[in-house]
């Protein structure tokens, strides 16, 4: 398939979309100051990102991923939402205005920074950096602490381990029993009913927005081959070649996003 780069093509499919909808990775906070997973910036002390999302890392050491939850958590406190984010609120509130609405956008992201909080029609995927879930009883609840226990306070600047014990982490209000950060690890399933949501937007999607991912993770990595074989069209937003699509505009999506979208 041979790509577009054209505002003007990418804007008539836009306009004659039903349903447009997105999958957002990393790259969309990127130009907030928020590292990506891979590449540059995919690492927090000397550990790879990604070799810390996964049960198996918080089973041997919780108080090390919780440093480097606590660690995004109050970094993201301190960022704001880009460019990027604001052009999808803007087309959002551009599509809710029409009347009469003949329009549906669906932002389906696996971002956990709440950047894009602002929009009203969203699925965050891989859950919440500011929601918590309780190891022993199950309870999740919203929080939005800083720090989000003593222990971990002032952690953040730290290059080593402060092997803080499992008392002295964050800990369920209901049972007192250990609590994780509310999102998806590696080889952990998707909330079910988040799935059912998403596949209802992928089986009707005219039009994918694939913005700032990899496209290495599944379920996500196999969203936009889904829609391309229903024959729906696909538009790359990334500072990288990623794959086959009808449109690449290949930049920072605070950039590119804005122009598309205008
Ligand atoms: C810019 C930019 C700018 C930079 N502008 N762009 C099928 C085949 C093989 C394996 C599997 C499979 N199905 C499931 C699996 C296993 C696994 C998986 O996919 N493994 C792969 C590595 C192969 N998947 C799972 O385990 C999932 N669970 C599941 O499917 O359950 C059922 C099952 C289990 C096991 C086997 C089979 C079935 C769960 C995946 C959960 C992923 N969790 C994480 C952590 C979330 C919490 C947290 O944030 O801490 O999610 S890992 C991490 O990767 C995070 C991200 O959401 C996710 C995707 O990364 P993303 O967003 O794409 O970031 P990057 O860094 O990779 O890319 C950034 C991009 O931005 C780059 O392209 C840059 O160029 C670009 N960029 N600046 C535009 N300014
Ligand atoms: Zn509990």
């Amino acid at each position: 398939m041979s790509a577009s780069s054209s505002y003007e093509a990418f804007q008539q499919i836009l306009k004659s979309a039903k349903h447009i909808a997105t999958i957002c990775g990393a790259g969309l906070s990127a130009e907030s100051g928020i590292p990506t997973f891979r590449g540059e910036g995919g690492f927090w002390r000397t550990f790879e990102a990604t070799e810390l999302a996964t049960p198996s890392a918080f089973k041997a050491n919780p108080s090390r991923v919780w440093e480097f939850y606590h660690y995004r958590r109050e970094l993201v406190l301190k960022k704001q939402a880009n460019n990027a984010h604001k052009a999808l609120v803007n087309f959002e509130n551009k599509v809710l205005s029409q009347t009469p609405q003949n329009q549906t956008f669906t932002v389906i992201t696996q971002n956990v920074d709440g950047l894009s909080s602002n929009l009203k029609n969203i699925i965050e995927m891989h859950g919440s950096l500011f929601r918590t879930r309780c190891t022993k009883c199950g309870d999740i609840e919203k929080n939005n602490d800083s720090p989000i226990c003593e222990a971990l306070k002032g952690t953040e600047d730290s290059n080593f381990d402060t092997n803080i014990p499992i008392e002295k982490l964050p800990s369920c209000t209901k049972c007192q029993g250990l609590l994780r950060p509310d999102v998806v690890w590696f080889n952990e399933k998707l909330d079910q009913n988040i799935l059912s949501k998403i596949h209802e937007e992928l089986d009707r999607c005219d039009l994918l927005l694939v913005i700032g991912t990899s496209g290495t993770v599944y379920p996500a990595a196999g969203y936009s081959n889904y829609v391309k074989l229903r024959g729906g069209k696909i538009a790359i937003f990334n500072i990288e070649d990623t794959g086959d699509a009808d449109f690449k505009f290949i930049g920072p999506c605070g950039e590119t996003l804005s122009k598309a979208l205008e």
